[in-house]
């Protein structure tokens, strides 16, 4: 959980992690665009309590690991390092 994001001036880094588990050597995420929610992508959902970042490594469309942004507000992909 991230409480205390501030856009434009915090980065949310996750490029350590990578994004697709099946192919060989390091991926980095992208933005889920097309709601397809594939292997290697993140994706944002709003829910009550702030925005969850959701991240899928895998063919299945559920994720694998989510992170919650507290408090109001969007995020793009410039408050990511992917
Ligand atoms: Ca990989
Ligand atoms: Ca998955």
């Amino acid at each position: 959980m991230i409480a205390d994001f501030e856009p434009g001036q915090d980065r949310i880094v996750l490029r350590a992690i990578d994004a697709v588990a099946d192919e060989p050597g390091h991926q980095g995420f992208t933005l889920d665009q097309d709601g397809s929610f594939s292997a290697g992508e993140i994706r944002l959902r709003e829910v009550k309590a702030g925005l969850l970042v959701e991240l899928n490594v895998d063919d299945d469309a559920r994720p694998e690991m989510t992170i919650l942004v507290r408090g109001g507000g969007t995020l793009t992909v410039d408050d990511f390092v992917l």
